[in-house]
């Protein structure tokens, strides 16, 4: 390092507030910003909604995940975690922001890109920039591309380049499930992908300080397509478990036997039929791949298409069910999108239930544990949230669209004399 760099270096130190800010206080954002903090991490996580903002900085959280509450809680008490509206000087930038689905199933990396307009002016020599959000491949070369556009008095790192760059540019996938985040941000292996070798080494320095698995280093394409390779498995996996769901109505045999009896060879392990795949990733990921190469991916676009599919299927199968019940009313058991959370992104359950409560609301009872109030889709329908037992006496039909804990005491002396319809196979298990 030239003395000019030491003292740019050491100017940088003077100006920087925060180890690592966080951009993005979602889902992902929030639990690894808590992790961090808990870790001796000065952190600091930015939102655009003042919100989230408060909450986070009252103590509190505004989303529900095991064991998120008390974190968050003793960070903000201990002063390792604050939140905020602005991008803070840092050492570390974690983007964690969501790249949702556009038009035609095109990736929207726009909440990315705009996290690195506002990192660039913040920007000191010697910091490092991660992306975390699951993003087409390409993504993490659009944020150096726009540093680069908005800092020209920065040196940025080169492809094949090991020590170039006044910065750091990698991507890190975040490949934690629901329910289960704040284990696994610690416990799960992670891929850290650099520009550079060089990137990747800064990176991992940031995650080996708390990940107790492994840190596997490659480069930001190949982490960039391996997110999206590990969500577009398990929906293809899961597509073959509805499509075989469907083929058993068709064929008249009890797909949960099917299945359970098929697992006993030691190399089959097949997955387990729903009501369609929901959630924020594994419903949408895969399209990131079909994007990528639309003429190629024709397994991954089928599964992404008979997964949707089911959620048609099962809806039908459902107005079968009230057609043959004249006036009879039926009782929806479930709207997230996978047990035991409070998250309805895509979620097929709440999918079927708005479209049902379109046509024939005063049929329908929700029950969902998980909200106090119906969801804005449910809004202005004559469909009524209700608690079990309530919904239990008052409908002729059940179905089970969730396999939420509190549903999994339902017995024979609960259901009998009713039509049930147990989509998850929950009764079974
Ligand atoms: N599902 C089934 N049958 C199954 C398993 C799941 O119908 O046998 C359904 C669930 O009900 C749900 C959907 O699939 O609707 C997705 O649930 P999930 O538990 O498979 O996955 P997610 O979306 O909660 O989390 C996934 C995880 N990815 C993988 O397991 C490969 C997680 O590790 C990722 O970090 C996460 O996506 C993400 O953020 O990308």
């Amino acid at each position: 390092m030239t003395e000019q760099e030491k003292i740019a270096v050491a100017d940088a130190d003077d100006a920087i507030t925060a180890d690592i800010a966080v951009i993005g206080l979602g889902y992902i954002g929030l639990p690894t910003a808590a992790v961090l903090a808990s870790y001796g991490w000065n952190v600091c996580g930015v939102d655009v909604s003042p919100h989230v903002v408060e909450t986070v900085n009252a103590g509190g959280v505004h989303i529900e995940e095991r064991d998120l509450d008390g974190l968050v809680h003793k960070a903000i008490e201990d002063k390792t975690l604050s939140a905020s509206l602005d991008v803070p000087s840092a050492r570390y930038y974690m983007i964690a922001v969501p790249t949702p689905l556009g038009d035609n199933k095109a990736p929207n990396i726009a909440y990315v890109e705009s996290a690195a307009r506002a990192i660039a002016p913040k920007l000191l020599p010697g910091a490092c920039i991660i992306v975390e959000s699951t993003s087409p491949v390409g993504t993490t070369e659009r944020v150096a591309e726009i540093i680069a556009e908005a800092r020209p008095d920065l040196r940025m790192p080169a492809f094949g380049d090991i020590e170039s760059g006044d910065v750091a540019i990698a991507y890190c996938p975040e490949r934690v499930l629901p329910g289960r985040i704040v284990n696994e941000l610690v416990h799960n292996d992670r891929v850290i992908g650099g520009v550079t070798p060089a990137c990747a080494e800064s990176a991992a320095k940031l995650y080996r300080s708390f990940v107790q698995g492994d840190c596997l280093i490659t480069n930001a394409r190949v982490a960039e397509t391996v997110k999206l390779v590990e969500n577009s498995f398990r929906d293809v996996n899961i597509a073959f478990a509805n499509e075989l769901s469907i083929i058993a109505d068709k064929i008249g045999v009890d797909v949960w036997d099917v299945i359970k009896l098929s697992n006993r060879h030691p190399r089959v392990n097949i997955l387990q039929p729903g009501p369609g795949v929901g959630g924020h990733c594994i419903a949408v990921d895969p399209w990131f791949l079909v994007a990528g190469a639309p003429e190629e991916a024709r397994l991954v676009r089928t599964a992404r298409e008979v997964n949707d599919h089911k959620a048609v299927h099962t809806e039908n199968r459902i107005r079968a069910l009230l057609d043959a019940a004249p006036g009879g009313k039926v009782a929806l058991l479930g709207l997230a999108f996978k047990p035991d959370i409070d998250d309805f992104r895509e979620s097929p359950a709440l999918e079927i239930a708005e479209n049902l409560a379109k046509d024939m609301g005063d049929r329908i009872l929700v029950v969902e544990p998980f909200t106090e109030a119906l969801p804005p889709q449910l809004e202005g329908t004559d469909a009524t949230l209700t608690q079990l037992s309530p919904a239990l006496r008052e409908a002729e039909i059940v179905v089970i669209l969730v396999d939420h804990t509190a549903f999994k005491h339902l017995g024979a002396d609960d259901l009998g004399g009713k039509i049930v319809f147990d989509t998850r196979g929950m009764l079974k298990k």
